[in-house]
């Protein structure tokens, strides 16, 4: 499946299949690996070969076509080798930006200097999104939505408090101001804490009867600098000519409900959205599943005003004569991967050459169980009226599926891992301290 197909209702019926939880269980209980990099180098030199081993761990998917920096390793009989990154005892007078060491990876595998430790506990988690209140609320399948805060700043958090509940099947976050947005199975609903005891007292219906009975439901939201809110539909086929005008689209709606309309359309299960530093909008989406293993590839999409994103007929490297007003993909990941969760880097932890870049939460197949999973960094660039994109994997696991990332207020990229519900932050560095500074 080429998406989280029925983490809305298909949560209940395609996961409870036995082999599926057998295949889950098989993951077992994580392994924790430590990764411990201490190295006495020189600033330029490391970085240099920290530039090095990051576009080597880019090796990127064998179907995801917008890559550019490949590491040529093919092996020659002739003595003529390509220097290899220097000595590391080499001295260089020159100060640059050195890759911090004593850093620890519990999970997975990221790029020299990024640490990654267990922040959180929450089941299921499916979306992210800091309040203004510093705390970290993440959407559960068990209908709650969650509020964690690290009050000691080691780090990881020690307080876990629910702010909401009965929002089921919640797949999207977004907080404007003191009130949190919350987009679960066929609403929309608002959530104020008036008495500051840390839990909503106030809720209110925005939208309701959403088309959520299929396939998919409303996913993602974002908020706009025009004040409106932007939300995910997803169909509810798998490929079909949709009854209801919102299903496969990106819906926009004032704070209050109001003014509802449809933004975009073309786009299968846009489970996130997000605006980048200026001010555009981007979605990633999960292509159809009834051709196969190898196509389409899922794809991030720059969403423009009224444009069609193909869906069903058009994908990413299959343009047909139906497909000519039909938008491109700005970035394609590997088929039936499941791109969802996708936030711009906008904090000042990660050098500054992250800054903006979009970050991918790639959730990786169920019936495809060897497919890749983690997190995709891609970087944009503004190319006439949309972007061109070069993209390398950030974070990689062999177990657990990430399903969203968010930014914390100190510059911590944070990871909902769906499957062991876990809640991950990732700091360039060692970890701890979550004090912003
Ligand atoms: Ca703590
Ligand atoms: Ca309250
Ligand atoms: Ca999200």
């Amino acid at each position: 499946m080429g998406c989280i197909c029925r983490l809305s209702r298909a949560t209940k019926i395609i996961w409870a299949k036995p082999t599926l939880n057998k295949m889950r269980h098989a993951q077992g209980v994580s392994h924790f690996v430590l990764w411990y990099r201490e190295q006495m180098v020189t600033k330029r030199m490391l970085y240099l070969m920290g530039v090095i081993l990051l576009t080597a761990c880019a090796a990127p998917p064998s179907s995801t076509p917008t890559i550019f920096f490949v590491p040529s390793a093919t092996p020659r009989p002739i003595p003529t080798r390509t220097p290899s990154p220097p000595p590391r005892a080499t001295a260089s007078p020159a100060p640059s930006p050195t890759i911090p060491t004593n850093t620890l990876v519990e999970r997975g595998e990221l790029p020299p200097g990024f640490s990654l430790v267990v922040y959180g506990h929450v089941p299921g988690p499916t979306s992210l999104a800091f309040g203004p209140d510093g705390r970290l609320y993440v959407a559960s399948t068990d209908q709650s939505v969650y509020a964690l805060a690290d009050q000691d700043h080691d780090g990881r958090a020690d307080q876990r408090q629910v702010f909401v509940t009965r929002v089921p099947i919640p797949l999207g976050l977004a907080w404007l101001s003191d009130t949190l947005y919350i987009s679960y199975n066929g609403f929309v609903q608002s959530a104020r804490d008036t008495n500051q005891d840390g839990q909503a007292d106030r809720t209110r219906l925005i939208l309701s009867n959403l088309p959520a009975s299929g396939r998919h439901q409303n996913d993602g939201l974002a908020v706009g600098a025009d004040g409106y809110l932007y939300l995910g539909m997803g169909s509810t086929c798998d490929a079909c000519d949709e009854a209801d005008s919102r299903s496969a689209t990106i819906l926009r709606f004032k704070p209050d409900g109001s003014e509802v309309s449809v933004f975009a359309t073309g786009l299968r299960n846009p489970y996130d959205v997000a605006f980048n530093a200026q001010g555009d909008l981007f979605a990633t989406e999960n292509g159809r599943d009834d051709l196969g293993r190898d196509a389409p590839a899922e794809e991030l999409n720059h969403i423009q005003a009224g444009g069609d994103y193909g869906w069903p007929p058009c994908w990413a490297g299959h343009q047909t004569a139906k497909c000519s007003n039909a938008h491109q993909a700005v970035f394609t990941f590997t088929a039936r991967s499941s791109a969802d969760g996708l936030v711009f880097y906008a904090g000042r932890n990660f050098p500054t050459d992250y800054l903006d870049n979009a970050f991918v939460a790639v959730l990786g197949s169920y019936v495809y169980p060897d497919l890749p999973r983690g997190v995709m960094r891609v970087r944009l660039t503004p190319n006439e009226a949309t972007y061109q994109a070069t993209g390398e994997w950030f974070l990689k696991l062999t177990e657990g599926r990430p399903l969203d990332v968010t930014v914390g207020p100190e510059g911590g990229l944070y990871v909902a891992d769906y499957d062991q519900g876990l809640i991950y932050r990732i700091v360039y560095g060692a970890p701890g301290g979550t004090t912003e500074d």
